[in-house]
């Protein structure tokens, strides 16, 4: 077994996880799988994360890597051929994550709740209202379904828009991050309501699209159990070495006391030791009763940090 082989912790209906998946696949890149559950509790995930619930996070030995935009650009880091970025300007790609993870995936999410919320339990739908603050309120979603399809279709037809020139993929002849960012939207619609999905069949480059995207696969992918992946980061050392910014705006420092949560939802607070901060990254050093010492990293962008 290759300690430094990445282990996604994801269950398989999960977009944010698909968004990863599919870049394993333009990599291909070997990896372990742990399904974790869709809702809480999550007794074999948290003290890994040290709070974090979001799905998915990826692990390397005793470090964990949270929420897809920042395991996207780990992954580019430790496996850069073939590039996710295969015409370079990375900040403005990225950028759009921003549009495709909030405002395009807000309107899927409406539509398919909408759609289906009536067919959802209730156990998910308490989950559901606990992580997002707000009541999930399906005969709401239900209401706006007509006003979220002319969304999605007025969005789906941006992407559309830079397929025009027959182009296989977003950026041109090949796959990359631009790809991924509206890839999860359309993969949730087609996935978990294919009541709504003629509003994706009526866009014939899309169509030709996907079948592209779905034919990158998910690179060579392991089952592994929890309890696994857990022993694993009992077992190993974290190596991330601390990184302050001389730039950084509030004097935030490695080795002050901080805690970390989602600018947007599922903002439960992880605490820890600074150990890296700068504009792309924090990192926490947390010590776990049961695992020892663990390095939890999130993106800066869209992720508040305060001192305690
Ligand atoms: N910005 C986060 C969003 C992650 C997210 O919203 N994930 C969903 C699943 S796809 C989630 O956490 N749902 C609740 C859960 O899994 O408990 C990311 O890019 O990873």
């Amino acid at each position: 077994m290759n300690l430094m082989e990445p282990i996604l912790h994801h269950y398989d209906s999960s977009p944010f996880s698909e968004k990863v998946r599919v870049a394993m696949g333009i990599k291909r890149i070997s990896w372990r799988s742990v399904l974790i559950p869709n809702m809480m509790p999550k007794p074999d995930y948290l003290p890994l994360t040290g709070g974090y619930r979001r799905t998915p996070s990826m692990q390397i030995g005793a470090e964990i890597w949270c929420d897809s935009a920042l395991i996207l650009r780990e992954l580019e880091r430790r496996f850069p051929e073939p590039s996710l970025y295969p015409e370079g300007s990375d900040g403005m790609t990225d950028a759009l994550g921003f549009w495709a993870d909030r405002s395009f995936f807000m309107v899927a999410v409406q539509l398919i709740f909408g759609s289906i919320g009536h067919s959802v339990s209730q156990a998910f739908i308490d989950d559901r209202a606990q992580m997002s603050g707000t009541r999930f309120d399906v005969a709401r979603m239900r209401a706006a379904v007509p006003v979220m399809r002319e969304q999605y279709r007025a969005h789906l037809n941006l992407v559309d828009r830079q397929l025009l020139d027959g182009r296989p993929f977003l950026a041109g002849a090949v796959p990359g991050m631009l790809d991924l960012h509206p890839w999860h939207v359309v993969w949730f619609l087609r996935q978990v309501c294919p009541e709504e999905a003629g509003l994706i069949d009526r866009f014939a480059r899309i169509r030709a699209w996907e079948a592209r995207m779905a034919a990158m696969g998910h690179g060579q992918r392991r089952e592994i159990a929890a309890r696994d992946a857990l022993a694993l980061a009992a077992m190993e050392t974290p190596e991330t070495l601390p990184s302050g910014d001389p730039d950084e705006p509030n004097g935030l420092r490695p080795g002050m006391k901080v805690e970390v949560a989602p600018d947007d939802y599922g903002r439960d607070l992880v605490t820890g030791d600074l150990l890296v901060i700068n504009a792309e990254e924090i990192a926490l050093l947390r010590r776990d009763p049961a695992l020892g010492e663990v390095v939890v990293h999130f993106p800066r962008a869209g992720y508040v940090v305060l001192p305690r």
